[in-house]
């Protein structure tokens, strides 16, 4: 017998985008349930982001879920760029009228959402396969999956596709009714966790000879180091000790001599991407976050995108069970795209200034060319309070926009 659930929003994903957005429903009255591939263990082992707009931050107090983050996340008031060992301070708060973000990582931030959702006592179905989306265009959309060998329904009003850029809920939308912008970049970046205290207490982003480098970090004790690396390399290639024998090279001198090293906790490669699918709705189907979009990790921008469409569907949402007037359903997708390619194009200016493409040739230049626009472009920007002003507004994240009303 096929088991069949009644909610408002079914929530496909359980990643930082669902969490959020259950979250916020739920405080609202909305009921929701959340469906996920894997199970909760296997989505925090994803270290993945450490920097939290303001906007983010916001977001997650009026959850209600921000206790950890208050308590233990740091407030950076700025960061640097490096070129060689020529250190350039952006003061995020200085030049933006006294903006931060926060660091705190995207494994605290969704393991808090996750107790509070426990607590609540809201419904997360986990180990789920072979989710299907179905009459996504009419007044009665559905999901259904198997859980425990036994197929499962949900009807609801509305489905938030929350489920990354793997996920099923982009497929949905006709082929014929999508367009998908995408640029795949010809490196990727090898991360390594440590329990060694960072080397400097603000993010240094590192433009070299030898590719690209960050050193970010946790916490006072726990560090985040990443390096540009070719797509063909293997994490195995790797060894921790040729990790940081080839940081210290690229990291600015005065910052390599302070680098404590030990044994890594975990180390990923992740490819470089800019995505855009448009639009962003399809009938009763909202995507969020990575499931419409993706960009380079290089200005931090990709949860803190996932929040803002977070923010806006939530208040959607929350207008339309409010009002009965379906017509606010309209605007997410042009409200949400609009900050999405503000957040694409920062990350794939900054992408493009700080890496090093190798002999790869970059549109119709040689790739000498292309590397001398774009230092001139890095030192343009960074030997100027202007240029670092645009900087920093777009690293503190652009402001969230309000809904017209009728
Ligand atoms: P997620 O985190 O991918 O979660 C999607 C969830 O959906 C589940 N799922 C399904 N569930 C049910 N049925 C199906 N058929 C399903 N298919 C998939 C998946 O198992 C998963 O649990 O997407 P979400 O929630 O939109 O969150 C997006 C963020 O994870 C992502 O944007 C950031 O991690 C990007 N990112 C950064 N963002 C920042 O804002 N600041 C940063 O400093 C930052 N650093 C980073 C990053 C991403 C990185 N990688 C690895 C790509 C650094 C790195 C290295
Ligand atoms: C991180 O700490 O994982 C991090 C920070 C800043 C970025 C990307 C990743 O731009």
């Amino acid at each position: 017998m096929m088991k069949t659930i009644k909610t408002q929003v079914a929530i496909i994903g359980a990643g930082p985008s669902g969490l959020l957005l259950g979250q916020l429903l739920h405080k609202q009255g909305i009921q929701n349930i959340i469906v996920e591939r894997v199970t909760g263990d296997y989505v925090l082992g994803r270290i993945r982001a450490g920097i939290l707009e303001q906007g983010f931050a916001d977001l997650v107090r009026e959850a209600g879920v921000s206790e950890n983050m208050d308590k233990f996340g740091d407030v950076h008031e700025g960061f640097e760029i490096a070129v060689g060992d020529e250190r350039i301070r952006i003061n995020m708060a200085g030049l933006t009228g006294g903006k931060t973000v926060v660091c705190y990582g995207q494994v605290d931030i969704t393991k808090d959402l996750m107790d509070a959702r426990a607590e609540a006592g809201l419904e997360t179905l986990y180990e789920v396969e072979s989710t299907e989306l179905h009459d996504v265009d009419s007044e009665t959309p559905s999901v259904t999956f198997i859980q425990n060998g036994e197929p499962v329904t949900i009807k609801c009003d509305y489905i938030a596709g929350c489920d990354g850029f793997h996920g099923v809920s982009r497929q949905t939308i006709p082929e014929t009714l999508r367009t998908e912008h995408e640029r795949v970049y010809p490196f990727g970046w090898l991360g390594l966790l440590s329990d060694t205290p960072p080397v400097s207490p603000e993010l240094i982003y590192c433009k070299t000879p030898r590719g690209f480098a960050l050193a970010s970090m946790r916490s006072e004790t726990r560090s985040r180091y990443y390096l540009q690396v070719p797509l063909t390399d293997k994490v195995e290639d790797w060894s921790d000790d040729k990790f940081w024998t080839e940081l210290k090279k690229r990291l600015p001198a005065d910052a390599a001599s302070k680098l404590v090293t030990g044994p890594s906790i975990e180390k990923s490669i992740a490819p470089l991407r800019s995505f855009v699918c448009e639009p962003m709705q399809y009938g009763n189907l909202f995507l969020v976050g990575d499931a419409a979009h993706i960009v380079p990790p290089t200005g931090a921008k990709g949860l803190n995108l996932a929040a803002s469409d977070v923010a806006t569907l939530y208040k959607i949402l929350t207008k339309v069970y409010e009002t009965g007037d379906k017509r606010y359903l309209q605007q997410y997708s042009e409200i949400a795209l609009r900050r999405v390619w503000h957040g694409e194009r920062f990350s794939w200016w900054m992408s493009n200034m700080l890496h090093d493409y190798g002999n790869v040739q970059v549109g119709d230049m040689t790739k000498e060319t292309f590397t001398r626009f774009m230092e001139s472009e890095l030192s343009y920007y960074t030997g100027t309070e202007e240029g670092r002003k645009v900087i920093a507004q777009q690293y503190v994240g652009l402001p969230y926009e309000e809904l017209s009303d009728y």
